[in-house]
């Protein structure tokens, strides 16, 4: 049956949802019933415009043709197919429509079922890669403050959001951070890369000095911090990171779940700030959010370091059940070809300037301490109720919903990400519900 024809809630009690308050939820359930193009359809059937594109992975927006059709059609044609030791041949023309939009030097791609399995995954080749290659004594991983990574054990043990790892014990061992990026004394409602703060990435020099260099396998940074209230890299920050990671042959990996598939207006943050890592991590925009998959991108000297020993023999023990599932390969494919077809990363691009303007605009309005933009991202700092940090920002997500608009808040930041497809005059409706949404709450 359509949900649209069944809108009343049902029993709430057995789900406890992720990352929700879910006494809260279930008392004043928000509930979504469809979606097409730049809205959601609420439970009460109210329109509502989605300023977020889901959870940062509808990039071409709800309920495509090319996308729906895909799927579609290829349930019915070949459901399932054993991931290991076998394939099929949508999997194999989807890594090579990837490399087609990667960066020049990725050229294999390992298939996952999200952002989480790609960053396990990505720490795991980099490991093994030093092993192959005879350097075993590289088991370090860096990664930063603030940094999101999933949820699993190795991506919350580089993640640096003290809340999502202090429950779970020890984490991994080896595991050492650099400071994150954010100087809003200094940098305060800058339009795109902020000018000061490059010289952070010297850090990684200190800390690398600090535990001997021949002891780090891999760094890992989102080249723009999205989960923790929209990092941008200051000025010369990637750059230099590279160039640090490539003098003591440490490889550098970029976890390009947020800031793949146009969402800069590139396919990728590496080709929009021209640096490139070693190893690619990648989900969301892939399948647009529609069916759960991943992808890691890893150079050819990486790959080919494991193609060695008895051909007979497995070259890399790790893999899923779903890796490269015909249905999610299909809604992938579908995906690609709707970001081609309607040219998605470069309006992305184009629409920028736009973006920009609109988000600034909001400078003066109340509560607001900084604004933070690149692409089609937006962050809206501001200043918590004191001793009540996430209570103003999460009031302006439950009004924003009451007024018409989804938007995204993490601590006291409210963050926006629209589907690709927004309009100006969409921008200019969701720029002016955050404007009044700040007029009214405490
Ligand atoms: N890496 C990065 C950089 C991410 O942003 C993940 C890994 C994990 O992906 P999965 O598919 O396992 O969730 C993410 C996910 C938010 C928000 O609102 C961000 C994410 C997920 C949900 C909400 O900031 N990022």
């Amino acid at each position: 049956m359509s949900n649209r024809l069944n809108t009343t809630p049902n029993d709430l009690r057995a789900f406890w949802m992720p990352f929700t308050a879910n006494r809260q939820f279930k008392q004043n359930p928000r509930m979504m019933v469809a979606a097409k193009d730049m809205h959601f359809s609420a439970a009460d059937g109210r329109q509502i415009l989605d300023g977020t594109a889901g959870l940062w992975c509808v990039n071409a927006g709800h309920c495509r043709p090319l996308i729906t059709e895909a799927i579609r059609e290829q349930a019915g044609e070949l459901d399932y197919a054993p991931a290991f030791q076998m394939g099929h041949p949508k999997a194999f023309e989807l890594a090579n429509r990837l490399i087609d939009i990667a960066p020049d030097n990725m050229a294999n791609v390992l298939f996952t079922n999200s952002g989480s399995e790609s960053v396990e995954t990505a720490l795991k080749v980099a490991l093994a890669y030093h092993r192959v290659k005879g350097n075993g004594s590289r088991f370090r991983l860096i990664g930063r403050e603030r940094g999101y990574h999933g949820v699993n054990f190795g991506g919350i043990s580089v993640g640096g959001i003290v809340a999502n790892r202090k429950m779970f014990g020890t984490l991994l061992t080896g595991v050492d951070h650099m400071p994150h990026t954010h100087m809003p004394e200094k940098n305060a409602f800058t339009r795109g890369e902020p000018e000061h703060g490059g010289d952070l990435a010297d850090e990684l020099q200190r800390i690398v000095t600090l535990h001997d260099p021949s002891t780090v396998a891999a760094v890992i940074v989102e080249p723009v911090a999205g989960s923790t209230g929209v990092l941008i890299p200051p000025k010369g920050y990637l750059k230099r990171l590279r160039e640090i990671c490539t003098q003591h042959g440490i490889l550098l990996i970029f976890d390009e779940v947020i800031t793949g598939y146009g969402r800069l207006g590139s396919a990728f943050g590496a080709q929009h700030f021209d640096v490139q890592p070693d190893i690619m991590v990648t989900a969301k925009g892939l399948t647009n959010g529609v069916i759960p998959m991943g992808a890691v991108f890893v150079t050819q000297e990486i790959h080919d370091a494991f193609m060695q020993g008895p051909e007979h023999m497995i070259e890399f023990f790790h893999g899923y059940t779903y890796s490269g599932n015909p249905i999610a390969c299909a809604a992938a494919l579908g995906t690609l070809e709707t970001y081609k077809q309607e040219g998605l990363f470069e309006r992305a691009s184009e629409l920028a300037p736009y973006w920009e303007e609109a988000l600034h605009s909001l400078k003066g309005e109340p509560h607001v301490i900084d604004i933070r933009n690149i692409g089609l991202i937006g962050a809206i700092e501001l200043d918590p109720i004191a001793g009540e940090p996430t209570k103003r920002a999460f009031s302006c997500f439950v009004r924003a919903w009451e007024k018409g608009a989804l938007i995204r808040t993490t601590g006291d930041i409210i963050a926006l990400s629209p589907p690709l497809i927004i309009s100006k005059s969409q921008i200019d409706e969701l720029i002016d519900c955050v404007r009044s949404v700040l007029n009214e709450v405490d």
